[in-house]
């Protein structure tokens, strides 16, 4: 498995992400640090919140070799700036969280995540399940 590092605004779906890819054994804590959960790195949503915090992720992404930016799809706006992963010089993944929920815009959020310089992306559900193969076989 390729150490991936997740990076999305606080609530995207990160953690719930991260728990079903390495099998229900993570509890997330919500504490303001990056924390290691096997292969995968998840970061505070608040270092995409406040660009103070970009060398703070630049540096936690050294050792990964996959940057996964989340994207929730309820969501009608995104912090992630145009470009965003050009920062990183890293193999990138877009993930469209929550596209089981009712007020999902999935091309909305596709969008963000090509704006963000994303060039895979791939629609998720924590829920439904949907996508976490393709998340895996990206990553494995
Ligand atoms: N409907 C739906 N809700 C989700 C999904 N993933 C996460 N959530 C909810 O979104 C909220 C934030 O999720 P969390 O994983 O803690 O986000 P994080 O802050 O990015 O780690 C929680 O209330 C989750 O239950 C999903 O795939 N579908
Ligand atoms: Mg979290």
């Amino acid at each position: 498995m390729k150490k991936t590092m997740f990076v999305g605004e606080t609530r995207s779906g990160k953690s719930s992400l991260i728990k079903v890819l390495s099998g229900e054994s993570y509890t997330p804590r919500r504490a303001m640090a990056v924390e290691f959960i096997g292969p995968f790195i998840n970061t505070p949503g608040e270092f995409l919140e406040n660009s103070w915090f970009y060398n703070a992720l630049i540096t936690s992404s050294a050792d990964c070799e996959v940057l996964a930016i989340v994207q929730d799809s309820t969501r009608r706006t995104s912090l992630f700036p145009p470009l965003f992963v050009s920062m990183f010089n890293r193999k990138v993944i877009g993930l469209v969280s929550k596209v089981d929920d009712p007020n999902s815009d999935p091309v909305l959020a596709e969008r963000f995540l090509k704006q963000a310089g994303a060039k895979e992306i791939i629609r998720t559900s924590s829920l439904t399940g949907e996508g976490i193969e393709d998340i895996l076989e990206v990553i494995s």
